[in-house]
């Protein structure tokens, strides 16, 4: 695998409940006779669009791997994150919410997520507190039919329910879903985060880690680039404009030994369906363009501890999301499935 490697130290979680007093026993504090076994495995983090399982993730592991907008559909892949402890490795997929489309791209994205399901030990159902729709419903009938595993059930934006409207959701979703353990979070604020860490932990198999501790994920730093463009894009249009934008990196240089500072050199691709999608994503003078690769580069800038010298050219692709051929060229699908 070609992985990130970590950098930063861990987020402090639970900033809104610390559940212990300075200088107190942590409660994973090994006790003195009884060392617990390894434990290590695969969660998935599934849900519908929007609910917060890349903001999840990537308070796990403190980075944003996985891209994040407030428009729903967002993720497109699934992303390999990779949390590191002591006693335990969780490996999480966070995937691309579930929802129902006839587009290609679309069921390309649910099938990858059912497939992350498939392929986990454990699955960890997402699910946004305050915005139940449509795709909430599938998301809940996808959980019911999984294969044989534990289900720990996550009410997300705890930060915004109001907290006399929490136990009847949990009541509902105990009620269609029996799930091992159901508690309320924030991937927010990180309420609750640290106890659900533990509860994922206590039910993963007893393992040797299935990673290199160093490992933070499986993306490379090309696929991320490109993320953090399709991120700002997200962010900053609108309407069908993000649906019917993909990127691709056209270079990727990283920086030279004897340069004095570090800097990356890229250059990418949006790729947009239409010559109107062409002027909107370019906009008047250039503006939106100019503001996309901003916030792209200032995010990578962060991301990559580098300058960065991002360069950005808009090309119209016909219809790339529903052909087949493209989608597997811009990674989307998987080559055998071309045609
Ligand atoms: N208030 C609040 N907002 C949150 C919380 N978690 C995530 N969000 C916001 O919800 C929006 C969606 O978050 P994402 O992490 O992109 O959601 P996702 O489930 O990965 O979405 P898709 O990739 O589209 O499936 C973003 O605007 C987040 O900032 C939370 O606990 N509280
Ligand atoms: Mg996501």
């Amino acid at each position: 695998m070609s992985s990130v490697p970590k950098k930063t130290p861990r987020p402090k979680e639970d900033l809104a409940a610390p559940e212990k007093a300075p200088g107190a026993p942590g409660p994973e504090a090994p006790g003195p006779e009884a060392p617990s076994p390894h434990k290590a495995g695969f969660v998935a983090i599934i849900g519908a669009p929007n609910a917060g399982k890349s903001t999840l993730m990537n308070h796990y592991l403190g980075q944003k791997v996985a891209i994040v907008s407030s428009k729903p559909q967002t993720t497109r892949h699934k992303i390999l994150g990779v949390l590191t402890e002591a006693q335990a490795q969780i490996v999480f997929w966070d995937t691309p919410g579930l929802h129902d489309s006839n587009k290609t791209l679309n069921q390309e994205m649910v099938s990858k997520a059912l497939s992350a399901l498939a392929d986990s030990d454990l699955c960890l159902f997402l699910v946004d507190g305050e915005r139940r729709d449509s795709a909430h419903q599938k998301a809940l009938q996808t959980v019911q039919a999984r294969k044989d595993m534990p289900l720990i059930v996550a009410i997300n934006k705890a930060d915004l329910i109001e907290p006399h409207k929490l136990p009847n959701l949990m009541a509902q979703l105990q009620d269609s879903l029996a799930p091992d353990r159901i508690l309320a979070v924030s991937a927010k604020t990180g309420r609750g985060l640290k106890k659900l860490k533990k509860t994922l932990i206590s039910f993963l198999p007893n393992s040797a880690p299935l990673y290199d501790e160093d490992t933070l994920t499986d993306q490379t730093l090309r696929a991320i680039t490109a993320e953090y463009v399709r991120e700002a894009i997200f962010e900053l249009t609108h309407q069908e404009i993000p649906y019917s934008t993909a990127v691709t990196v056209d270079q990727f240089q990283e920086p030279q030994p004897d340069q004095p500072k570090p800097l990356y050199r890229l250059a990418v691709t949006v790729h947009v369906e239409r010559d109107s999608q062409k002027k909107i994503m370019i906009g008047r003078g250039g503006q939106t363009l100019k503001h996309i690769g901003q916030k792209a580069r200032l995010g990578l800038e962060s991301f990559l501890e580098a300058k960065v010298f991002l360069s950005i050219f808009v090309r119209i692709t016909d219809n790339w999301t529903e052909d087949r051929r493209t989608l597997a060229d811009f990674g989307y699908l998987d080559p055998k499935e071309k045609s």
